[in-house]
């Protein structure tokens, strides 16, 4: 267990050892995530060579059905088995993993693996090209949503054996306050449930009847506000992971300590709390939600401007204080001892760096007045891929540098950091092509979630042309990033020397004040979030179900 050591003259945390099964577990995960990197990535490059107009798909593969594919492997694949692999690793590591959570683990791992094979499967077939958020009434073969409802499954099993690694410890250590790293996960967890219970009902109650043939049509306003409930709270189920690393893993790759424990515990409970109630500003175009209801939304989606810019100012204190403490002096001298030639903190850096415009956007989006402008639009494609696909991408491929390694037994060699330096430049090149002529596009009007078309050779629609072309160069440069990322991690998973590599977790400064109790109070934040998601969503869903219109039949019929 966590036990305390003298190191010279400082505390340091004894981690517990990963054992080699835990390992063999963890690492399956990654594999996954790493083979849906590659798939999702090439469809990705295919479309934008077909938003290009210079290419067409061939054997009669049809556009939605890549773009399908994309996104589910790519949003909800590769995201979910990385980050629960990712977080039983930590939790092994800070709070112990017996061989009976194993085992359940291990059936969390498969029953998530049979439904991504069940939809991909699906999706293949030409039988669910209804995108990664599945609105209705667009159909999908039943056995998609069934493998859809398995990936959700699995993922509560280990949102449970999650919650039970914690709680046997505090068991075990009465008095004492969890570690960090353990309670960003759990509370991860908590919203990963809270949130996909909603589209979970969406999908067993709306979807798999209707697809069956036992409900004839759909109520479209209902499945969309349960998938939004979720979807937002969706993408800070990325989010957090990547904040785990900036806060508890960073400070120690630099040579530094944990800025503030409190603080850091604090930010995660703020953003359980404004997370959930707020999928409504998904939804501001949409008829049939009272617009009071959509502005109590927008304003509560605002205050995650406060736990965001509490984690930029953290870092950049952590990243100051370590090079004062260095002895390098000025205003911005300290930026020089950053280990910049270190991948396990270039990566990271730059993902860090692009949710400046990331976050940006977001606020943008929120607005309801300028959503107006952009809903709809390419422009929020480029977000989201600034936003998830570079800002938490790169955190995750900087994980990897030393989680891989450390998993298999290897090393990182210079030369796969050299390799690695590489790498994120080109994601960080390429993604500044594509996403930002995607930003610019959208402002110029054009659609998303559409193939190449010349709309009757209208003006406006030849303007976007040339942007769709930057596309095509900035995923083409992309694609060369991925294929170099996956030779990176197969030397990592298989050739690289053996050795030893280190799992940086950061400690607290030794004259750290105590972190208050209260913040360990679960019942009160469980509570607390309970009641913002009643208060958001309570009266406008009434309101939704009573003045139902007339249910949609489904498309395709
Ligand atoms: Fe978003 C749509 C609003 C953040 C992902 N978003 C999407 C979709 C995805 C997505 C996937 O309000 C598309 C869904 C679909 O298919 O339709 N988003 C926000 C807001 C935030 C936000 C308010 N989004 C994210 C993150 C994502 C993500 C994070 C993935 C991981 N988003 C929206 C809205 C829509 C939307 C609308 C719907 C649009 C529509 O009409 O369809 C906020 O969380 C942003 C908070 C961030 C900030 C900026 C903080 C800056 C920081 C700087 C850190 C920098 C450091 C370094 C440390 C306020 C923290 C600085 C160093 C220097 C030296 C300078
Ligand atoms: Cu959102």
């Amino acid at each position: 267990m966590a036990l305390s050591k003298k190191v010279g003259q400082e505390e340091e945390t004894a981690y517990i050892t990963l054992s080699k099964p835990e390992k063999r577990l963890y690492m399956s995960f990654i594999y996954v995530a790493i083979i849906s990197l590659l798939i999702g990535g090439t469809m990705g490059l295919l479309q934008t060579l077909v938003r290009s107009g210079q290419f067409n798909l061939p054997f009669g593969i049809g556009y939605y059905q890549i773009l399908t594919l994309h996104g589910v492997v790519l949003a909800l694949v590769l995201t979910t088995f990385f980050i629960i692999g990712f977080q039983y690793s930590l939790m092994g590591k800070t709070v112990g993993m017996s061989s009976k959570q194993r085992m359940w683990a291990w059936i969390s791992f498969w029953v998530m693996t049979a439904g991504t094979i069940m939809a991909a499967v699906m999706i293949l077939l030409g039988r669910a090209s209804v995108l990664y958020t599945f609105y209705a009434p667009l159909k999908a073969h039943p056995i998609f949503y069934i493998g859809l409802s398995l990936i959700f499954i699995g993922s509560w099993i280990s949102a449970i054996v999650n919650w039970r690694q914690l709680y046997l410890w505090k068991k075990a250590h009465p008095g004492e306050k969890s570690p960090l790293l353990a309670f960003m996960v759990v509370i991860n967890m908590l919203m990963w449930v809270i949130a996909s219970l909603g589209v979970a009902v969406a999908v067993i109650v709306q979807f798999i009847p209707w697809s069956l043939g036992y409900a004839a049509t759909i109520d479209v306003l209902i499945s969309r506000t349960l998938f939004w409930y979720f979807g937002h709270p969706l993408v800070y189920f990325w989010l957090l992971p990547a904040y785990m690393a900036w806060y508890a893993i960073i400070p120690k790759i630099i040579g530094g300590r944990i800025f503030s424990d409190s603080l850091a515990r604090l930010a995660f409970i703020l953003l359980i709390f404004f997370s959930i109630p707020v999928g409504f500003h998904h939804q501001l175009t949409e008829p049939g939600i009272d617009p009071t209801w959509k502005f109590v939304q927008v304003v509560l989606t605002f205050m995650v401007v406060v736990p965001t810019l509490m984690t930029a100012f953290s870092i950049f204190a952590t990243f100051e204080t370590t090079g004062r403490k260095k002895g390098f002096k000025g205003l911005f001298g300290w930026l020089k001892h950053l280990p910049w030639r270190d991948v396990r903190f270039l990566a990271p850096f730059i993902g860090m760096l692009a949710f400046i415009p990331g976050g940006a956007g977001g606020i943008i989006n929120a607005s309801h007045q300028m959503n107006e402008v952009v809903h709809n639009t390419i422009w929020v494609t480029g977000h989201f891929h600034i936003t998830i696909a570079a800002t938490v991408i790169l955190t995750f491929f900087g994980i990897s540098y030393w989680l891989v390694p450390h998993l298999t037994g290897r090393r990182l060699t210079k030369q796969i950091n050299r390799l690695g330096i590489i790498q994120s430049i080109i994601w960080a090149v390429g993604m500044l092509i594509m996403s930002g002529s995607m930003h610019i596009e959208g402002l110029l009007g054009a659609p998303r979630r559409s193939a190449f078309s010349t709309y009757g050779g209208t003006e406006q629609a030849h303007v976007w042309e040339q942007y769709q072309l930057a596309q095509a160069i900035g995923g083409s440069i992309l694609f060369i990033g991925i294929i170099l990322m996956v030779y990176i991690f197969i030397k990592m998973a298989f050739f690289a020397p053996k050795g030893e590599e280190e799992y940086p977790i950061a400690e607290e400064e030794p004259d750290a004040r105590p972190t208050p109790k209260f913040l360990e109070n679960w019942k009160l934040w469980i509570g607390i979030t309970i009641a913002l998601i009643l208060f958001a969503y309570t009266i406008p869903f009434i309101d939704i179900i009573q003045n139902a219109p007339p249910g949609s039949p489904p498309f395709p019929n």
